[in-house]
């Protein structure tokens, strides 16, 4: 059962007076709930939509058990990086929970959030790992740190509706990774589609049967490492004309996708980063993208 608050909790957090924010909740600007008692009760994620789509800072987070936000400074996205580093590889998850909150709540972009500053921040942490400054277990705790903030966004962007176009997507056999297919899913997900991400290490084939059983409009498929390049191409190319009958869109990403073994792939469109893939999904849903039943190779990160 999710925590829920009071509109009179809600209210002081956001510093606004409790009739305001009761008379929001009447005209249904803010989602509640009903305690079997028949009290309104709100939950974090439709007050946290609510403040940011009004601009509404968070005046006293504590009382909805997050951490104080650091309104006087403002960090860009340059500064908050660096902290993210100190603070992933200490093992602290408040400040790391803080510094990502505090961004999208200032109106960064998610997808500049992704790419700058928590893969950044992890390509760095990566580096003082190769260079024997951090600790094995320090990268690997990070990984499990920065997985259950975004599990956490996740509820924030609940896509819309059942109604709202379906992605699926995950990580290929022998692929251990598992941020990138995560933010993937966060991604499509803040832009409105029913984005489920199946994890990583899974088979071609078991790919093919989801999107045989789930129908999506997208597919998208994160590539960070491929353990034998000839049965990689092959096996993917071969869930592709699996799955063509059925119109699905096939987006592919990640660090191993090198020119060559894109040339030999017959994706729909390659992405660079996470701001390439909303640009996708945006244009997709509009229906100006290639036709998803006309699969061809059309890379978009030129
Ligand atoms: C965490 C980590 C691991 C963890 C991952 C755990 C987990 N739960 O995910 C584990 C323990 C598995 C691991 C293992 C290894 N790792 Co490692 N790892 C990393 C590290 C630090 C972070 C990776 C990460 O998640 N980054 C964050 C993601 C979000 O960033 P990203 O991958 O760049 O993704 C971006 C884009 O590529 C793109 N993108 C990615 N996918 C997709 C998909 C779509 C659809 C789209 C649109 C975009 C997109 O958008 C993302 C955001 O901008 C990297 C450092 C680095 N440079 O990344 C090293 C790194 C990748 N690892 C490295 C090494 C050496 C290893 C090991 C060989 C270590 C060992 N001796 O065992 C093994 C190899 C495992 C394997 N089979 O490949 C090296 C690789 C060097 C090389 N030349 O290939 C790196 C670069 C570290 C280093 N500096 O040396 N690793």
């Amino acid at each position: 059962m999710k925590e829920t608050f009071s509109p009179k909790q809600i209210a002081r957090a956001i510093g606004v007076s409790e009739s305001s924010l009761k008379r929001w909740c009447d005209r249904g600007m803010i989602h509640t709930v009903k305690t079997a008692g028949g009290h309104r009760r709100l939950l974090l994620p439709d007050v946290l939509e609510f403040a940011k789509s009004q601009g509404y800072k968070l005046i006293e987070p504590e009382i909805l058990g997050l951490p104080s936000l650091n309104q006087s400074t403002e960090r860009t996205l340059d500064v908050a990086r660096k902290e993210l580093i100190e603070a992933l590889v200490a093992g602290n998850e408040t400040v790391s929970r803080q510094i990502v909150l505090e961004l999208v709540m200032a109106d960064h972009r998610l997808c500049d959030i992704c790419d700058e500053v928590i893969a950044d921040a992890f390509h760095e942490v990566g580096d003082l790992w190769d260079c024997g400054t951090v600790e094995v277990y320090q990268e690997r705790r990070a990984c499990e740190i920065i997985v259950r903030i975004m599990h956490e966004l996740r509820h924030f962007y609940e896509a819309p509706s059942q109604r709202a176009p379906l992605a699926i997507g995950a990580s290929p056999s022998g692929d251990p990774y598992t941020l990138p297919t995560t933010m993937s899913e966060l991604i499509l997900r803040e832009n409105g589609w029913r984005a489920v991400s199946l994890g990583n290490n899974l088979p071609f084939n078991s790919l093919s049967s989801a999107v045989r059983d789930q129908r999506p409009q997208l597919f998208w498929l994160s590539v960070s490492s491929i353990a034998d390049e000839e049965s990689f191409v092959e096996g993917f190319n071969q869930f592709v004309d699996e799955v063509k009958p059925i119109g699905t869109a096939v987006i592919v990403g990640g660090r191993a996708l090198t020119d060559n073994i894109r040339k030999r792939m017959n994706f729909t469109s390659f992405c660079d980063r996470m701001r390439n893939l909303e640009e996708f999904a945006q244009t997709f849903k509009r229906g100006a993208a290639p036709s998803p039943s006309d699969l061809s190779t059309t890379d978009t990160d030129n």
